[in-house]
């Protein structure tokens, strides 16, 4: 009672709504107004964070809880009443002639396009000590993700915006308290990687209360009364801050037209990001949702359409512990199974979602930003009226579409995996542990798949390039391709690429090529060995002749050997760097390197 005293008025507020929605635990045992007055402030400060973090505030929260706890107590399915069925969505094949034009649409389409980035998440599967932007995306050159995506992105902005200086594709990085401090530091040590740090925003995601009990008490931390204990929300929370943030009416002020999400550690999606932008611009997409095939049971979501036995229907993600059994409810009593494609007929979700941007503001100025959520506790026992430990509400980006009316035009576009998608999400024994057929999705598996891809792009642009050996690392069976990585502004689009190389070239299996500039252009180059060729905007090179030398030669790591910096454990490999020709053009002009 006299406690009230220390507090705003917005506060006693907040206190009588918590104490009507069956919280008075939190006031209980409070001493008397003198003593650990400095707690209970940070109390009512944490108490107002919470409240203000949430769409509709904590007594939302606690409502949404007590609905959801009393669903999953009742064994409620979510999906009770939808039937699934396999959805028709557009699939892409890399290289032919329609995948050109899209790619070239896309390319127009990236100067009204913003990125976000969801990076919030701490990577607890992959045991990795950084954050996971940090994490180089290949050894070759060692290029982290976040240097990557960036430099990606301004090779999009300097393609589209056809000499008009003026256009700078935003950037958001959603991070949470476990990563924000490393992001931005890794940024503003960088100089941002090369765009203007006007061009980045930072989104910092709240944790959210944690609850006790199927009331939806609120768990105070075991050895602080004065603390609420609070957990990740997910990454569904990048709706809700992106709209209270202002910065999507900024961007459709400015004229924007697509907003396009990204994970973390995906060193292959800009590859597919501009075909898919052209396919969201060609179809005039309000959703459109980058997917991989699936094989049956993998750890991604899988694409469904939805219909409910009162007429609606939805072409959405299913999480993959959900897939199987709703499949096994509805009629398909194997469950998630492989059909003769040697895939699930239900393309993996990759998490790259392109949203329009004017039904997005619109959709979110009617939800706040709010997504459909769902809880996970962990029960005692099969009465289900205590946890094992307290749980907390949770989020998915991709259940955006959830609430949009049936009218919304919710696509979604099939990419080949080489070409779209190696995340790094598992640690070194459980990507040993993956069945055989299913992807590691491990660093090792991360980086060797960009060699692939690259190494596949470059022989359907002409180049004799080496089959590859499997090898394996950390216990995984990967294929080893030579070693070729190019910046993304030499090689954004396969139109590009293909005038970039000509004549008769080839690469041996055992070889590095590393582009490291825009204008390079090789023409009769055979190569086996390491190529390295570094060159300024405008300094033109042609490159030919045979290079041979030693190379950098692969070896292996074991991810036990303590001895070895973790980024390469956790990969198994590293290059013994023995010879290699290197070039550096650091002035403008034509040159011409002649091995
Ligand atoms: N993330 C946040 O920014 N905040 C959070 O609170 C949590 C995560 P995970 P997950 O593409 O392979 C997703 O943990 O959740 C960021 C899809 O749900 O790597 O297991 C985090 O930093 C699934 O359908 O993935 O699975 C990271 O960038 C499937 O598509 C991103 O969110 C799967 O990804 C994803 O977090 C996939």
């Amino acid at each position: 009672g006299e406690n009230l005293n220390l507090l705003s008025t917005q506060q006693q507020e907040l206190v009588k709504m918590l104490l009507e929605n069956g919280q008075d635990h939190l006031f209980r045992d409070w001493p008397p107004p003198g003593v650990d007055d400095d707690h209970k402030k940070a109390f009512f400060d944490q108490l107002t964070l919470l409240d203000s973090s949430y769409p509709g505030g904590l007594e939302s929260y606690i409502k949404n809880a007590k609905r959801l706890l009393a669903d999953s107590k009742a064994g409620k399915n979510p999906y009770d009443g939808f039937t699934p069925s396999v959805p028709t969505g557009e699939t892409l094949t890399f290289g032919d002639e329609n995948y050109i034009n899209f790619e070239e649409t896309g390319v127009r389409e990236a100067r009204k396009a913003a990125f976000v980035l969801v990076a919030g998440g701490l990577g607890e599967r992959l045991g990795y000590s950084g954050i996971k932007v940090a994490l180089p995306a290949e050894t070759t050159t060692g290029t982290c993700f976040i240097q990557h995506y960036i430099e990606s992105i301004l090779a999009l902005q300097e393609a589209s915006s056809q000499g008009e200086s003026q256009t700078k594709i935003p950037l958001v990085i959603m991070t949470s308290d476990d990563t924000h401090g490393r992001t931005l530091e890794l940024l503003e040590s960088n100089s941002y990687f090369g765009m203007q740090p006007t061009q980045v925003t930072l989104l910092k995601q709240e944790k959210v209360a944690c609850l006790e009990d199927n009331d939806a008490r609120l768990a105070l931390e075991p050895q602080n009364k004065y603390k609420i204990q609070t957990k990740p929300h997910g990454h569904g929370d990048v709706h809700s801050l992106l709209y209270s943030s202002g910065i999507l009416k900024v961007w459709y002020d400015a004229g924007l037209k697509w907003v396009l999400f990204f994970q973390d550690t995906n060193g292959l999606l800009f590859k597919a990001i501009p075909a898919a932008l052209g396919v969201s611009a060609s179809k005039q997409y309000h959703v459109n949702s980058l997917a991989v095939p699936r094989k049956a049971k993998e750890a991604i979501g899988g694409i469904t359409r939805l219909t409910h036995s009162d007429g609606r229907s939805m072409v959405i993600n299913v999480e993959y512990n959900q897939l199987d059994p709703l499949l096994r409810a509805s009629g398909y009593p194997e469950g998630d199974v492989n059909c003769e494609t040697g895939f699930s007929p239900f393309p993996g979700n990759i998490n790259q979602l392109i949203l329009g941007l004017g039904p997005y503001i619109e959709e979110l100025s009617k939800t706040g930003g709010a997504i459909q959520e769902f809880v996970n506790p962990k029960y005692k026992d099969a009465s289900k009226t205590s946890f094992k430990s307290s749980t907390r509400l949770e989020c998915m980006m991709q259940d955006y579409p959830k609430t949009l009316s049936p009218s919304a035009r919710v696509g979604f576009t099939v990419m080949e995996t080489w070409l779209a998608y190696a995340p790094v999400k598992n640690n070194a024994e459980d990507a040993a542990k993956v069945p055989k057929g299913n992807p590691y999705h491990s660093a090792t598996s991360g980086e060797m798949a960009i060699y692939r891809a690259n190494s596949i792009i470059l022989k359907k642009a002409g180049v004799q390039v080496a089959e590859p050996v499997v090898q394996v690392f950390n216990g995984q069976e990967v294929e080893v391709w030579p070693r070729v990585t190019w910046k993304p502004k030499w090689g954004l689009t396969f139109s590009r690429i293909k005038s970039k190389v000509s004549g008769n070239c080839s690469i041996s299996q055992r070889s590095t090529l590393a582009i490291k500039g825009q204008n390079i252009f090789i023409e009769n180059l055979s190569l086996d060995g390491a190529l390295i060729i570094d060159a300024v905007d405008d300094a033109e090179v042609n490159v030919s002749g045979s290079v041979q030398n030693n190379g950098w030669i692969l070896e292996t790591v074991d991810y036990k050997d303590t001895t070895e910096p973790e980024v390469l454990r956790i990969r198994g490999f590293k290059f013994n760097k023995t010879e290699q020709l290197e070039t550096k053009y650091s002035e403008p002009g034509k040159f011409h390197l002649k091995a």
